[in-house]
């Protein structure tokens, strides 16, 4: 089969999107295999994540994403910026604000256009989820999840904020990021018998009331450049323990972020999304 896709990256988190718009790729199990194919950066294109373009009776279209590993995620902030890139260009949509359905509901990014040209993507991000069971999270159902201790081993002690923005993140707030064992913490969070569907894991340096320094470990991928709905959650984490105002810039390894987190109970993420090639695979 030959397949058609873009290679695109939203400060650095790279992806590969194929448009199903008119074509099938099928069963979950293929597209597992797939995304595990074609993310390999060795034996094949090289990415964190597969973007599937699709249409949608609920939405202007719909979007599913794996990841590196193959599993498959409810959402993701980098990857939808792409997204709406390419159906503005593709002329999937002819309106700069679409609708799109997700795992996670619908979500609505918005281009930022000036002279015909793209300078960004403000997404609506939906509301973030923080009762317990809703991360998911084990344990006794707990409203919030904020400031808890989180063992790993006598010695490997953690406080953690944890938030879902319709994908799970369990956020740790440090003193110095560039010196956390990201690698080596990171695989042992996102693993913990806590998380009954995994997580991913935010290492953050709050530096004043509106700046947040930030290095993620993503669940399905590892560590990588940036997270959008991990820079959403430890905007709300910073928020629930009071260390940053509702508005403030994450920065990520790859670029920053704007992130508010709003009073109508929204959170609004807004960067860039940019394409870097495309091409064709043949795969058996
Ligand atoms: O929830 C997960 O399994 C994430 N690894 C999905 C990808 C999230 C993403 N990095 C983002 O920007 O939110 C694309």
């Amino acid at each position: 089969m030959k397949i058609n896709f873009v290679k695109m990256h939203g400060l650095g988190n790279d992806f590969i999107l194929i448009d199903c718009i008119n074509k099938s790729l099928g069963d979950p199990s293929f597209l597992s295999y797939l995304a595990k194919k074609l993310c390999d950066r060795n034996f094949g294109i090289g990415a964190d994540g597969l973007i599937l373009i699709l249409p949608s009776s609920k939405a202007d279209l719909r979007m599913r994403i794996f990841n590196y590993d193959g599993s498959e995620a409810q959402m993701c902030g980098n990857g939808i910026r792409c997204f709406a890139k390419y159906a503005y260009e593709n002329k999937l949509v002819s309106k700069n604000k679409l609708s799109v359905e997700t795992l996670a509901g619908t979500i609505i990014p918005e281009l930022i256009i000036s002279d015909n040209k793209i300078l960004g993507v403000k997404v609506n991000m939906g509301t973030p989820k923080l009762r317990r069971r809703e991360i998911p999270m084990n344990g006794e159902d707990t409203l919030t999840v904020v400031d808890e201790v989180l063992k790993i081993n006598t010695v490997q002690i953690f406080k953690v904020t944890c938030v879902s923005m319709g994908n799970p993140h369990c956020i740790t707030f440090v003193n110095d990021i560039q010196s956390m064992p990201v690698d080596e913490i990171g695989p042992k969070i996102e693993n913990h018998p806590l998380f009954p569907e995994k997580t991913n894991v935010e290492f953050i340096q709050i530096l004043n009331r509106k700046e947040i320094n930030f290095r993620v470990w993503e669940r399905g991928v590892g560590e990588t450049l940036a997270c959008g709905t991990g820079a959403c959650a430890a905007l709300v984490a910073s928020v629930l323990n009071n260390k940053t105002d509702r508005e403030a810039t994450i920065h990520l390894p790859g670029g920053d972020l704007d992130i508010r987190w709003a009073n109508d109970g929204y959170v609004y993420m807004t960067g860039p999304a940019e394409s870097v090639f495309k091409g064709e695979m043949n795969i058996n």
